[in-house]
């Protein structure tokens, strides 16, 4: 095989910020698969440059001149930064492949844009890419294994990436790992309810937990597993034997079931320093916090001691929420959620808008039926610029007073300032205000408003949302040509558009993409491209 000139580009964001919170944690937001990727091509023997964008950088200053292979990793909020730089490399005579959650949600549109769009993607995927290196246009191939990966290489083997992308964060530098894959849940809005829990290698982890002890002074690490410490004895006693209690600091996300009291003293002993569980909502999805049938006030009060005694071992916890589930009928979501910040104000509480991510998730195809999926430019799929889903049971004036009055009750001054008392560790505290005044915080609140006052007073805004007409708002389109600055010109025009029924319409229409896991190139290409 010819040595090829490959370029790894990791997405962390989708523009240039400045934004106070971006500043201190964007480099800890990097993804694992590019660094793993790029792993793979030099192991293959490809000269490779690694980029990770986390908007702070002059992207295209730092983007490689002659390039033969580029991969891309994006979440869908950054799909058309990277439909843009594929469009960029393409025109100069390089193939693209797109890989991460935007190419696991919308296939056939990143098809559209990319030579090579991957789904689950091994060692086996990467290599066969390598060997082809082909255009794949108008529409791109689409690659995929049968399951997730068994083995991925370890922090040691990704350093060479992990050490400059960690250079880029000012205060705290944080390594991120994974100990397994999927989860055994199975929750029907996740990507991962439908992928079978799988632990990776244990002595790999142990490896890698020694090496960072001797590699830096006082390792961070965060375990980005969908669902952390499903088979929690074994994974502990794995931390136990390769670090000294306290040697690393660890965040997790983990589900409430499994941060029972005896576990939260042991994750204590062991330097987890934060915990990210999700809550969801007040009336579904009992199994996963261990509040079985309890509904309402009833589950807030159990939750909220839940998370008051994770507070005693664990400093620092995000509470994690959807808003605008079907379950949700008038105030009552949105006041209960106020009471359970007033009662447990040691917890940062981490709202996301109910978004349908394509096939992500089983339910998305539930909406798509039900014609209630928006087609809102990707740029604005991140759980908070905008909810693709019309809510079930409010209007959209309605639902956005009662998501701006739960943010400004979450971030207000007082509620700061409880949070702040209710802290006893400095970084915790200092994190927190940072997060309330900057971009998610007091900038949220901002942008709410702005589209409150939208949905009242801009008659074509409105209509987009009441899916009256599919015609872009200014107001969006703006901020797309703002963020992507010198890359606007290389987005082709159809790309603000995406069907946003794609998943139904292959599901019923016509069949299911090809999922098949093929390390040979002619394989792939006769059982079919994405879109075909
Ligand atoms: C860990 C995690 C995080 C971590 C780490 C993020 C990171 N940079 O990796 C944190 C907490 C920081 C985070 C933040 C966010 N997240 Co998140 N996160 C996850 C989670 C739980 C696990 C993802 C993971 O790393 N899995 C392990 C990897 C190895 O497996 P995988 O993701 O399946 O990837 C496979 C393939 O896709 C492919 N692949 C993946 N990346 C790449 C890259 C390349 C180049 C290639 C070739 C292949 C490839 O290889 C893998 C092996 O088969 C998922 C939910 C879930 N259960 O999967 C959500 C998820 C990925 N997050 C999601 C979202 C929306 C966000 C946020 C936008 C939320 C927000 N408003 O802040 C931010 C975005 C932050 C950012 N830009 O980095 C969505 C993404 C949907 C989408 N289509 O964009 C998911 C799917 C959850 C959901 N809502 O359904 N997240
Ligand atoms: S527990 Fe978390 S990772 Fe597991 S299926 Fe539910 S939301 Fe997904």
């Amino acid at each position: 095989m010819r040595q090829l000139r490959v370029a790894v580009i990791d997405l962390v964001t989708k523009g240039p910020t400045r934004a106070l919170f971006a500043r201190a944690m964007n480099a800890n937001l990097a993804s694992i698969m590019p660094q793993v990727v790029a792993t793979w091509c030099e192991a293959e023997g490809h000269q490779v440059s690694f980029i990770c964008y986390t908007g702070l950088e002059d992207l295209a200053e730092h983007l490689p001149g002659t390039v033969d292979l580029v991969f891309i990793g994006a979440f869908t909020e950054a799909a058309l930064l990277a439909y843009a730089l594929s469009n960029r490399f393409r025109s100069i005579g390089a193939v693209t492949v797109l890989g991460g959650p935007h190419a696991r949600c919308y296939t056939d549109d990143a098809a559209k844009y990319f030579d090579y769009v991957l789904g689950f993607t091994d060692r086996g995927v990467v290599r066969d890419v390598l060997r082809e290196c082909a255009r794949h246009r108008p529409t791109g191939a689409y690659v995929s294994a049968k399951r997730q990966p068994v083995a991925l290489p370890g922090v040691r083997e990704r350093w060479k990436y992990i050490e400059p992308t960690l250079r880029k964060a000012p205060i705290i530098k944080i390594v991120p790992m994974l100990a397994s894959l999927g989860c055994p849940y199975t929750c029907s809005f996740c990507i991962d309810s439908v992928v079978p829990y799988q632990p990776f290698d244990l002595d790999v982890l142990k490896d890698d937990l020694r090496f960072l002890v001797q590699t830096l002074k006082r390792p961070h690490v965060a375990w980005h597993d969908p669902n952390f410490g499903v088979r929690f004895d074994e994974i502990l006693d794995a931390i136990e034997d390769a670090a000294s209690p306290g040697s690393i600091d660890f965040i997790a996300e983990s589900s409430l079931s499994l941060l029972s009291e005896p576990h939260l003293q042991r994750l204590q002993r062991n330097g987890f320093k934060a915990v990210l569980p999700g809550v969801e909502s007040w009336y579904e999805l009992g199994n996963k916090s261990k509040t079985a049938s309890r509904k309402g006030i009833e589950k807030v009060e159990r939750v909220s001691e839940h998370v008051r005694l994770i507070l005693k071992y664990v400093p620092y916890v995000q509470t994690n929420f959807v808003l605008g589930l079907d379950c949700d009928q008038g105030p009552e979501p949105f006041e209960l959620t106020k009471r359970f910040v007033d009662l447990t104000p040691g917890a940062f509480p981490g709202y996301s808008l109910l978004s349908a991510f394509g096939r992500a998730a089983p339910l998305n195809l539930k909406f798509q039926r039900e014609g209630r999926v928006l087609p809102f430019p990707f740029h604005f799929l991140d759980n908070n610029r905008a909810m693709n889903v019309r809510p079930k049971n409010y209007s959209w004036p309605e639902f956005y007073d009662y998501v701006i009055s739960l943010t400004r009750h979450t971030f207000s001054w007082r509620a700061i300032a409880r949070r702040f008392t209710a802290m006893r560790s400095a970084v915790p505290r200092l994190m927190n205000v940072v997060r309330a005044v900057s971009s998610e915080g007091f900038g949220r609140i901002a942008y709410y408003r702005e589209i409150r006052r939208r949905l009242d007073t801009d008659l074509p805004f409105r209509r987009y949302f009441e899916q009256e007409t599919t015609e872009l708002p200014e107001f969006f389109a703006a901020q797309i040509r703002r963020d992507l600055g010198p890359f606007w010109s290389f987005l082709p025009p159809e790309a603000l558009q995406h069907d946003q029924n794609a998943y139904l319409l292959a599901e019923t229409v016509r069949p299911a993409l090809p999922a098949v896991a093929t390390h040979d190139p002619d394989a792939y290409l006769k059982a079919g491209t994405a879109g075909a």
